[in-house]
C-alpha cells in the first residue's frame, strides 16, 4: 500500500460522475476519485461514490469538494483509534488526517478484499464508504458483516455501507447527493 501526501486540489470536474457509466473500474488509468461532500452545517455529508469495485493496484483519491467542512478518509482498524478491523488482514491501515476544502489524499490498494472506512468527525452522520478490491474469495467468508472480533459499528455507519453484492454488481455505487 502506497500513500502519497495530500496536495492541493486541481479540480478536473465530473471524474467521479464519469465512472457511473462503467462497471468495475479497470486497471491502467489514473486515480479513481471519491468526492467528500456536505452541506453548510455538516448535517448532511457523505462520500461519493460510496461504493467502488477496483482491480488490485489501483489508486484511490479522496477529494474534499465540500466548501464548508473538513473530512477524513480513515480505515476501520484497531491501530487507528482502536476501531474494529474492517480492511484485509495484511493491508496497512490509513488515515488521511483532516482534509480541508480543496485538499485530497491518495492511496494505492493492492491487497484484495473489502475495505471499510469512515470520516472521523462525521461517522455519526453516516459518512462511511466501502471499496472492494479484486475478485471475491472464499477466504472472505463472514466478512465484512461479521468481523472476526465481533465488534460492531454504530448502526448509522453500518446502514451507510453499500452491500458487497451491490458493489460487485454495479462497480460504482453513487453516494447520497440530494441537497449536497
Ligand atoms: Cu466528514
Amino acid at each position: 500500500m502506497i500513500v502519497t501526501r495530500r496536495s492541493l486540489l486541481q479540480i478536473g470536474g465530473g471524474l467521479a460522475a464519469g465512472l457511473l457509466a462503467g462497471n468495475r473500474v479497470g486497471a491502467g488509468a489514473g486515480p479513481v476519485e471519491i468526492a467528500m461532500r456536505g452541506n453548510a452545517d455538516g448535517s448532511r455529508v457523505g462520500f461519493d461514490p460510496v461504493g467502488l469495485h477496483l482491480d488490485p493496484g489501483r489508486t484511490v483519491r479522496w477529494v474534499n469538494l465540500d466548501a464548508g467542512n473538513a473530512h477524513t478518509a480513515t480505515a476501520y482498524h484497531p491501530a487507528i483509534m482502536d476501531r474494529p478491523q474492517r480492511v484485509p488482514e495484511t493491508a496497512e491501515p490509513w488515515d488521511s488526517d483532516y482534509l480541508f476544502p480543496g485538499e485530497d489524499f491518495s492511496l494505492m490498494l493492492t491487497v484484495p478484499g473489502v475495505y471499510d472506512y469512515y470520516c472521523v468527525p462525521h461517522e455519526h452522520a453516516g459518512m462511511v464508504g466501502r471499496i472492494v478490491v479484486g475478485e471475491p474469495q472464499a477466504t472472505w467468508s463472514g466478512y465484512p458483516d461479521a468481523p472476526a472480533d465481533g465488534a460492531a459499528l454504530p448502526e448509522v455507519a453500518l446502514s451507510g455501507l453499500p452491500s458487497v453484492a451491490d458493489i460487485l454488481e454495479h462497480g460504482v455505487v453513487p453516494g447520497r447527493r440530494q441537497g449536497l
